[in-house]
């Protein structure tokens, strides 16, 4: 091939070169526009971000750390993580941050595998009442490598029973306790879990992936003074790209940055990295801190509003950006829920509800999260509409052109990225 053809490729646009991709990433861009997204654990990334991960910073090998690489022509890609480091340590007035992992599940893998060894006990929350999978689920290898015991919600208010926790961990001794949820809607105390994991000589590890946006704007309490160790992703309620971080005490620095790399990963993500950067420097700013206040609004005004049209909420309502709908009452499982919302272009997902008499993939719930219509600008009015064409279709099926066709228009109102 003559190098004027290869060139010739380097340089062609992908509409010219994968005409196919180029219109399924055209399709999935206008879908999230036009529907709503519900989902709690999603979000629009901010457009800057997406600018900085589209970028050459994918070709490059970085193995290692600032100053510390395995290859040559790091200068660059040293200063934006050196960038990412101080930014992120800034947010959370942390004293040591690793940015390099790629996602929440390997920087909690990380954390595990610097202090752990196969076979110790971890005190964790279990999944039915809102953990998460690498919290010790059998079908994850946090569920194999370790001797899992979890704590829950309690029965008559489905929050945390932190006696239990306190009994569970003098009874089994666990060497970490790890606290931070995936469908749990309240505040979580880091200082009683710190002073537990104390208590027992335990580390104390908390997953913030949800409440991430929040704890940086200050309004959901930060676990960072009180735990051990902080991991989370970076594109939930933060709106970063998908990646995942660790923040810890200094002490912890060495072993930790050695479990993540060479441990658990190769070279680093460095456009992504790129990209982590600039969200931790959006997220420093005013618009942030009220753009995370009115999310933790509309979700309140949400739950009350749904309240009102007789769904049971699961603990009576929430704190923070997301809640649970119970649907036992209702004669549909979350299963169905979610695909009758799907049907007019509202995402959610099913959610199995503490004491959850279905499976997972069915689930007797559905999470419904409002950080991602919160970015696109629904206001308190707007999320009370969307509430009641909710409740609508879930009570009768025979409405679900009227409620696609209101859903479409609310849409509308509210484009996502000024971009195709
Ligand atoms: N998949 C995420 C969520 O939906 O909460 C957790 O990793």
């Amino acid at each position: 091939m003559l190098n004027s053809q290869i060139n010739r490729l380097i340089n062609s646009s992908l509409s010219e070169i994968d005409p196919e991709i180029f219109d399924l990433i055209n399709k999935e861009v206008a879908r999230q526009s036009e529907g709503v997204n519900l989902i709690a654990s999603e979000n629009y990334a901010f457009k800057a971000v997406l600018d900085a991960m589209g970028t050459a910073l994918s070709n490059k090998y970085a193995e290692g750390y600032p100053s510390k690489r395995y290859y040559s022509g790091c200068q660059f890609i040293d200063m934006i993580e050196n960038l990412a480091i101080e930014r992120l340590k800034k947010l959370y007035n942390a004293e040591y941050a690793n940015v390099q992992p790629h996602s929440g599940a390997q920087a909690n893998m990380a954390v595990y595998f610097a202090f752990l060894k196969p076979g110790d006990t971890i005190l964790t929350m279990s999944l039915n009442c809102g953990g998460h999978l690498t919290h010790g689920s059998p079908v994850n290898f946090s569920g194999q490598f370790y001797n899992v015991v979890h704590y829950g919600v309690s029965r008559n208010n489905e929050m945390i029973d932190y006696d239990e926790v306190r009994e569970l961990a003098l009874k089994y001794k666990p060497k970490m306790i790890v606290a931070g949820a995936s469908s749990y809607p309240r505040i979580i105390d880091s200082k009683i879990f710190s002073e537990i994991a104390k208590e027992v000589g335990a580390f104390f590890m908390f997953d913030m992936a949800h409440y991430a946006g929040l704890i940086a704007a200050g309004i959901y309490p930060s676990p960072i003074t009180f735990a051990d160790f902080v991991t989370s992703t970076t594109h939930k309620t933060l709106r970063g790209p998908k990646g995942g971080i660790i923040i810890a005490k200094g002490h912890y620095s060495k072993d930790i940055d050695k479990s993540v790399f060479p441990g658990v990963q190769g070279g680093p993500l460095m456009h992504v990295i790129a990209a982590k950067a600039v969200a931790f420097k959006l997220a420093t700013t005013q618009e942030f801190k009220e753009y995370q206040r009115k999310v933790v609004n509309n979700a309140k005004i949400f739950a009350q509003t749904l309240k009102e049209e007789g769904f049971r909420i699961v603990s009576d309502g929430t704190d923070c950006h997301m809640f649970l709908v119970d649907l036992k009452n209702t004669g549909l499982t979350g299963k169905d829920a979610e695909e009758i919302l799907n049907s007019v272009g509202i995402y959610v997902n099913k959610n199995v509800i503490p004491f959850d008499p279905q499976p997972p993939r069915i689930t007797s719930g559905i999470r419904i999260g409002t950080p991602a219509i919160t970015t696109r600008g629904f206001e308190e009015e707007h999320v009370k509409e969307l509430a009641k064409l909710v409740s609508l279709v879930l009570k009768d099926k025979s409405k679900v052109d009227y409620v696609r066709q209101k859903v479409k228009e609310l849409s509308i109102l509210f484009p996502v990225y000024n971009i195709s």
